[in-house]
């Protein structure tokens, strides 16, 4: 399938960090594999003049999705940490919005839309399609894309550019079919032309 890129297109980068990838505090399988082809996607986008936009996941020590706070994760992405930090090797432009999430204590934020202003910062610049890859398929590449599709926005879904944490064996596998039949269209990098 090809889709060629419009001034109402923006690339949506969730989560490249270093806790999410191996060696970090809740490693995604392969989680630094989406790094390359990301980079192909930044280089398309950038190189259209088109915003690039990254999420990252933005917790306070206290923040209730830890375990020692009753949730399910262990510590990860603490504000202004290591493991907080975009992976090394992620190219983003140096005029990238950067969209900090689950910054709140209370509050899960598994969008990119929750608690932030994604949406308001793409409706400003006109934006209708947004593309989405990064980590973890089954968690905030998921809810971003579903929270995207609720918003009213055509959603592509980067296949090449997404891992999932898989707690269960097939928890990508559903996500991907989740996202898809709510009308996410997944496409590789080779599909786009500019
Ligand atoms: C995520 C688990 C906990 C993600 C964030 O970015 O997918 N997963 N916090
Ligand atoms: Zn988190």
């Amino acid at each position: 399938m090809k889709v060629k890129l419009t001034g109402r297109d923006a690339l949506i980068v969730v989560d490249v960090q270093k806790d999410f990838c191996p060696g970090g505090a809740l490693p995604v399988p392969d989680g630094d594999k989406v790094v390359e082809p990301l980079n192909i996607y930044i280089k398309l986008f950038s190189g259209a003049g088109l915003p690039v936009f990254a999420t990252r996941d933005w917790h306070p020590e206290n923040h209730i999705s830890f375990k020692k706070n009753g949730g399910i994760w262990p510590v990860h992405c603490l504000q202004n940490g290591k493991g907080a930090e975009f992976h090394d090797d992620l190219m983003l432009p140096p005029d990238a919005f950067i969209i900090n999430k689950g910054d709140r204590p209370e509050l899960e934020a598994y969008s990119g839309f929750q608690g932030t202003i994604l949406d308001s910062l793409l409706k400003e610049r006109g934006v209708r399609r947004i593309f989405v890859g990064g980590l973890a398929t089954d968690y905030c590449v998921k809810h971003t894309v579903l929270g995207g599709l609720n918003l009213g926005y055509h959603v592509f879904l980067l296949s090449d550019a997404v891992r999932a944490v898989n707690v269960n064996p097939h928890d990508g596998d559903r996500a991907v079919e989740l996202m898809l039949e709510k009308g996410a269209v997944s496409i590789v990098a080779g599909d786009i032309d500019v």
